[in-house]
């Protein structure tokens, strides 16, 4: 956990408004955005760059960092966002702003054109009607175990998120796999190309992509993994591969890590390495319900080159 004072938050807070200056961020490209947030960069507290730079570089806590009191405690925000893609004003944009000047520490904020209409940073805010979906925009329903974006190789390496408003029943759940203990005829299994993968419905897609692919990847000493509970399934008739995905499934509640989001936590994780999940809450949808911001980075400078944009199809 890197904890920041709340003498150092309300100045970073004016420090960044300065910046702003009145102006309305709606009007700046992505990119613009974040070329703004990297001026706002240079305002945080040394010691917090320091240790983003470190969890970037080795992660000595684990694959999740939090930080926490980034938000000054007087500050007003405007009513809860009312979709992931709703524009913000004020004092809503300026923490968008704050968290991007994080994430730009790990590579290329960025997002895919299909999610969310393409927003650089997106609010995740319970919807109405959408209350039991299996996106960010649920809450009576749990979000269960994925991955951002698992149906995609180029998927996001950290996530970001920020809380403005918390919810006490809301808890942020992570699973970082390399502390699930599993058979090895299992991990065997699941390192195996038999898996299928949909794109999950917070993406508008006109013909979603089938991925064939394992879930996990890469060494027995730092596997990386794929994972979302209702987006991957195995061939009907591969029962080996599916009592594998079960077990995973078992392996992740027992490493679980739950963390309920207060405002001004900004929580990393490593999208690789970790499974997330939010438990369910009750939304109010007046304008007071829990609102966190999210922003996805791209930590390979190659891939990011490739894609030739902020917002890739
Ligand atoms: O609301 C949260 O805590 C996480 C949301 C999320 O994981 C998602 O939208 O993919
Ligand atoms: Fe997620």
């Amino acid at each position: 956990m890197i904890e920041i004072q709340p003498e150092e938050a309300d100045a970073l807070w004016g420090a960044i408004s300065r910046l702003i200056d009145g102006r309305d961020l709606d009007t700046l490209t992505p990119d613009e955005f974040v070329d703004l947030a990297l001026e706002a960069n240079v305002l945080l507290p040394a010691e917090l760059r320091r240790r983003v730079i470190e969890y970037r570089r080795y992660a000595p806590e684990g694959d999740v960092v939090l930080l926490r009191g980034l938000l000054p405690r007087d500050v007003a925000f405007p009513p809860t966002a009312e979709a992931p893609w709703a524009r913000t004003t004020g004092a809503g944009q300026q923490a968008a702003l704050l968290l991007t000047s994080v994430t730009v520490m790990l590579g290329e904020p960025f997002t895919y054109s299909s999610l969310y209409e393409g927003r650089i940073v997106q609010n995740m805010v319970p919807v109405q009607g959408m209350e039991f979906t299996q996106t960010s925009q649920s809450s009576t329903g749990i979000l269960d175990w994925h991955c951002e974006d698992s149906f995609r190789d180029d998927r996001c390496d950290y996530a970001g998120l920020i809380c403005l408003r918390g919810d006490p029943s809301a808890a942020s759940m992570y699973a970082p796999v390399n502390a699930v203990e599993l058979a090895p005829e299992l991990v065997a299994t699941l390192r195996e190309p038999r898996y299928n993968v949909r794109p999950d419905p917070a993406h508008v897609l006109a013909d979603a992509p089938l991925r064939r692919a394992s879930i996990l990847s890469g060494s027995d000493e730092s596997p990386e993994i794929a994972y979302d509970t209702h987006h991957i399934a195995p061939d009907e008739t591969d029962t080996e591969a599916a009592h594998a995905l079960r077990e995973l499934g078992a392996g992740l509640d027992k490493v679980a890590i739950s963390h309920v989001m207060e405002p001004g936590d900004l929580l990393i994780f490593d999208n690789k390495r970790v499974v997330h999940a939010r438990t369910p809450f009750a939304a109010r949808f007046d304008g007071t319900d829990r609102w966190l911001m999210r922003s996805m980075i791209c930590a390979s400078a190659l891939t990011y080159r490739r894609w030739g944009t902020r917002i890739p199809d």
